[in-house]
């Protein structure tokens, strides 16, 4: 099973999101997503999940490079995604976002499997 994520840009910012469920998981960060369904390619299960859990358009961008165990059975990829609308408020699965600024990436408690992926969205993070 696939769960894609979106490292999702805006003014040169990155957007965490913090869970608040289940609770093994709960007040760690992450980069917005889900899984994916049958018949659904990654790019559309990513607008879906964002539209669902933020409330927000997003336009996807690239895959970031690499794959990432989550629990058995399940992999996390990432794409990074611009905003097009909307202010992304925790609908879904989350109780508080914060937009960081590149210096304000450690600032957060990323869940172990987002880590890496975030680095490489840190490196790709567009300037203002
Ligand atoms: N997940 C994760 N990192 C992310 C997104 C999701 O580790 N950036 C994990 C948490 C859940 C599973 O993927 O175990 C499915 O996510 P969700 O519950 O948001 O559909």
């Amino acid at each position: 099973m696939v769960v894609v994520a979106g490292a999702l840009y805006d003014r040169g910012r990155l957007l965490a999101a913090r869970r608040s469920a289940p609770v093994e998981l709960a007040g760690r960060w992450e980069l917005p997503g889900g899984k994916l369904e049958p018949g659904e390619g990654p790019e559309e299960t990513l607008v879906r999940e964002l539209r669902e859990e933020l409330g927000v358009e997003v336009e996807p961008g690239e895959r970031i490079p690499g794959e990432w165990p989550l629990k058995p059975g399940y992999v996390l990829r990432v794409w990074t995604a611009r905003l097009l609308s909307g202010e992304p408020r925790p609908l879904e699965d989350h109780d508080e976002l914060r937009w960081l600024a590149r210096h304000e990436l450690d600032s957060v408690d990323w869940l172990d499997q987002d880590r890496p992926a975030v680095a490489e969205a840190a490196l790709r993070l567009p300037v203002a």
